[in-house]
């Protein structure tokens, strides 16, 4: 402390001999032997305390000398050289003279002495010493520091004075205490607007938002503490929930080791757009032998090994463990409590919402340069066949007409077609077809009607039109979706700030399924530093059943999962598959949920003996397509390879009958266990202990309002602003665009409308957003480019407010209100690492 008081006295001191040139005309008469003292004290103080005092000035803004003469110079600017000397009488440099007092143990003369003693000495010098400090505007704070020590020191100012600073009021230049009353006045005043004034005149409120720290943001932070523990009941019901989410832990897949962990990245600065996405290198084939036993493959090192190494969950402990699961939900006790502690989520963040939604709002706005434009957002659930909307749709159509009206686009009936011959045959023209003709959009007519939503993917009801446009396996290869897509994949990177992951379909009719796909991609150069693939799976077995072309289950499994095992077995094997897998991120399976289904039991047929004509239920299809997935991504793990996480939809249906079979709360069980994120979800509002559970495992759900409003559920009914207000963990995507929507942005169109109707805030859809990058599948680098390096640790430490727009406060509330309610249910004892694997 007296090391720092003894800087600020230099700094005072240097400050003051640059101006001290004109105190010397004015003083001219006690110089002379005051001169010899300064010369006595400078031998001691020159080079050292020269540096003292810049360092005093450099010091941090905790010194209130700094804050003064940066607001005084700056105030002293703008009002003109005429009148900065009135300013300069309330100048507080008494901070210093006192302490100089102070130290020395002289009141008066000694340090008056010192200070006026030291202006004939070279004012050159000194002024140098300020230069350093990078302060150009110190001469007038140097002439005003002056004018106070002056004041204070001597009151009787001489005649000449007088007329020099004629704008002087009489009393300041009276009385020395007077002016140091107001200097302490002003010295609080400065403290409340300090910062950074140099050069130009900042508004002050923009310039206090600005410099704000968002990391040392203050809130009110809600403090909930029951009066008494859980009752023995409710001690019950809670090791019940922990039970579950127990549960959930065994099945779900999780990196061995974290993507964070394999690639630190130091320096996360736009990564390189990677420059030959479809280059093949042969990898060659590794030992391991895979084989499908009960609908479950089975991995061994090599042909001959016993040990299998990958092993996962047999269908009858799954079948078991969901029972289990239904069970609980059942349960009146726990629904009750479940029910009260999802109310009391929403209620805590109501509550931080009407406490802190300013300071949010001002958080936000200190983060320079973001905004919601500006955050990434990822649309988590695009079905690719309708990833266009419908006017792109019809102007591609009409180009195509006019620009290769010769092509051969399709074999009906016994003849090849060409274009023109093909809009002949339907009576159209280019110039007849509009918007309305193509009537691809859901309307009142598709409104719980699935299967009328499905013809609506055929432009102008034809299903010509659709094979032409929107299929890839047809005459021209899928050459005109190909071209679609990439026109959609550039207008997605226009927008920059927009992803997409793209759901794309396998049907398991047939094993080439998959190259075909692969040499569609390929061959179109389907890429882009914005897209990643899901695949798709429709649950149509009784179709194909019906159609003769497959004969159990059995066979679409092997259909589907064969060719995954053998490209990752040995790339070589399907090089296009191989170079494709590495931008599919998930699988996905869809299908009409509303269609009824019997509930499995814990012993079912395994997939070989499933011959029936009858589609399996939903969590028949979820356990092996699960199952095999996750032994697939052990596998393709172990081999350094991308995984590929299971993402299904899931409680989308809301259908009045099902209230009776709860098949879609089963649907909801199924995926608590074994799904990394689900499209939709929102049957959850049926079940309000899965609804906990999903909040307390923290499970992403893309949810489509605008999708659901046309297909099942008004949009006001829609829970998810429930949702979000409880911190479930949701993003918004669009699923349809095709269908849905109706500008060029639709992921936009859908953030806009949630803001509107539920009077969203800037906030709430960053944080949205937020979430919609962390249910992506996009990598570990782009993720931490796009919302902050450590992205992976919980709460706030993971936030960067300069990529996310998310204000700490409400990550810090959405992580404290967490971490309670996981020791509420895990009564005081839940053990929450920092990194969530
Ligand atoms: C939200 O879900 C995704 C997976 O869908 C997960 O990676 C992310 O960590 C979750 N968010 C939180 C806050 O746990
Ligand atoms: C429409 C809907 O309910 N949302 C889901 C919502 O509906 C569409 C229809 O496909 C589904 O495809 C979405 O999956
Ligand atoms: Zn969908």
């Amino acid at each position: 402390m007296e090391a720092y008081t003894l800087h600020l006295a230099m700094a005072a001191l240097i400050g003051a001999s640059t101006v001290a040139i004109s105190a010397y005309f004015l003083h001219r008469k006690t110089l002379s032997h005051l001169l010899e003292f300064a010369r006595a004290v400078e031998r001691d103080v020159d080079d050292e305390n020269l540096h003292a005092g810049v360092v005093a000035v450099d010091d941090s803004s905790s010194s209130p000398k700094r804050h003064l003469r940066k607001h005084r110079s700056a105030y002293d600017r703008r009002i003109g050289n005429g009148y900065y000397r009135r300013s300069s009488t309330s100048l507080p440099d008494v901070t210093v003279v006192d302490s100089v007092e102070a130290k020395s143990g002289h009141p008066g003369t000694p340090k008056i002495n010192i200070l006026r003693a030291i202006s004939p000495k070279s004012p050159v010098a000194s002024a140098s010493a300020f230069e350093s400090v990078e302060e150009s505007d110190d001469d007038m704070v140097d002439n005003a520091e002056m004018d106070t020590t002056y004041l204070h020191t001597n009151g009787n100012v001489g005649l000449e004075d007088k007329n020099g600073y004629e704008t002087l009021p009489d009393h300041v230049n009276a009385n020395g205490d007077m002016i140091q009353l107001t200097a302490s006045k002003s010295m609080i005043h400065s403290h409340s607007i300090s910062g950074d004034l140099h050069g130009v005149q900042p508004d002050p409120i923009a310039a206090d938002i600005l410099r704000k720290v968002p990391e040392h943001e203050t809130f009110a932070r809600l403090k909930v503490t029951p009066l008494e523990g859980p009752s023995p009941d409710e001690v019950e019901a809670y090791v019940i929930v922990q039970e579950c989410l127990e549960m959930r832990k065994r099945y779900l897949f999780r990196e061995a080791v974290a993507p964070w962990e394999k690639e630190i990245i130091a320096d996360p600065c736009t990564p390189k757009p990677n420059p030959d996405p479809f280059f093949f290198a042969p990898e060659g084939k590794s030992d391991h032998y895979f084989e499908m036993q009960d609908g479950v493959f089975h991995v061994y090192p090599n042909k001959d090994s016993k040990e299998e190494i990958f092993p996962v969950a047999d269908a009858t402990t799954f079948f078991t463990d969901l029972h289990h699961i239904l069970r609980v939900i059942a349960a009146g006790n726990i629904r009750t409590l479940c029910h009260y502690r999802l109310n009391l989520l929403e209620q805590k963040f109501n509550l931080h919402l009407m406490l802190n939604a300013d300071r949010e709002f001002l958080a936000q706005k200190s983060a320079p340069h973001r905004d919601f434009y500006n955050v990434r957002k990822v649309d988590t659930h695009v079905h690719h066949s309708a990833c266009m909307n419908q006017k792109h749709l019809l102007r591609f159509i009409k180009s195509k007409l006019r620009k290769e009206p010769d092509e051969v686009v399709i074999f009906r009936d016994g003849t090849y077609l060409t274009l023109k011959e093909v809009f002949e045959s339907l009576d159209l023209t280019g110039y007849d077809l509009n918007v309305d003709l193509l009537d691809v959009h859901a309307d009142k007519s598709t409104f719980h009607r699935f299967d009328k939503f499905n013809l609506k993917y055929n432009p102008c009801g034809q299903s010509r039109l659709r094979e032409i446009f929107l299929k890839q396996d047809n005459l021209i290869q899928g050459r005109f979706l190909g071209e679609l897509t990439k026109q959609v994949f550039s207008d997605l990177e226009a927008s920059k700030y927009q992803m997409a992951e793209y759901r794309i379909s396998i049907y398991g009719r047939k094993q080439s399924e998959w190259d075909q796909l692969a040499s569609w991609i390929v061959n179109n150069e389907l890429y882009s530093e914005n897209v990643v693939w899901l695949i798709q799976l429709p649950r149509l077995y009784n179709v194909y059943k019906e159609m003769g072309i497959v004969t159990s289950f059995q066979n679409i499994l092997d259909n589907i999962f064969i060719p995954l095992f053998e490209v990752t077995v040995d790339p070589d094997s399907h090089p296009q598959l191989h170079v494709f897998l590495k931008q599919v991120v998930g699988l996905d399976l869809v299908d009409d949920e509303s269609k009824p289904e019997r509930r499995p039991t814990k012993h079912m047929p395994t997939p070989a003996q499933w011959t029936n004509i009858f589609n399996p239920a939903f969590s028949y299809y979820v356990y092996y397509c699960y199952a095999n997935l996750y032994t697939l991504n052990k596998l393709r793990e172990s081999k350094g390879m991308t995984t590929i996480k299971f993402r299904p939809h899931s409680g989308e249906v809301v259908d009045a009958s099902s209230c009776i079979q709860a098949g879609d709360i089963d649907h909801l069980a199924a995926t608590f266990l074994t799904a990394h994120n689900i499209a939709h979800g929102i049957n959850l509002r049926k079940s309000p202990v899965l609804q906990y559970l999903y909040y307390l495992a923290q499970i992403g759900l893309a949810m489509s309002p605008l999708s659901n409003n046309s297909l099942f559920l008004d949009y006001h009914r829609n829970p998810l602003p429930v949702f979000f207000s409880r911190g479930l963990n949701v993003s918004l995507s669009t699923d349809d665009p095709l269908q849905i929507h109706l500008t060029k942005e639709p992921l936009v169109e859908e953030y806009s409308i949630a803001a509107s109707v539920w009077k969203l805030s800037a906030c709430d859809l960053c944080e949205i957003a937020r979430n919609s990058v962390y249910q992506s599948g996009f990598s570990h680098a782009l993720k931490s480019h796009w919302i902050g390096k450590e992205y992976y640790k919980r709460g706030p430490n993971g936030n960067d407010i300069h990529r996310t727009n998310v204000p700490h406060i409400r990550l810090e509330f959405r992580d404290t209100i967490w971490r309670e309610e996981m020791q509420q249910v895990y009564l005081g004892k839940a053990i929450i690492p920092e990194v969530d694997k």
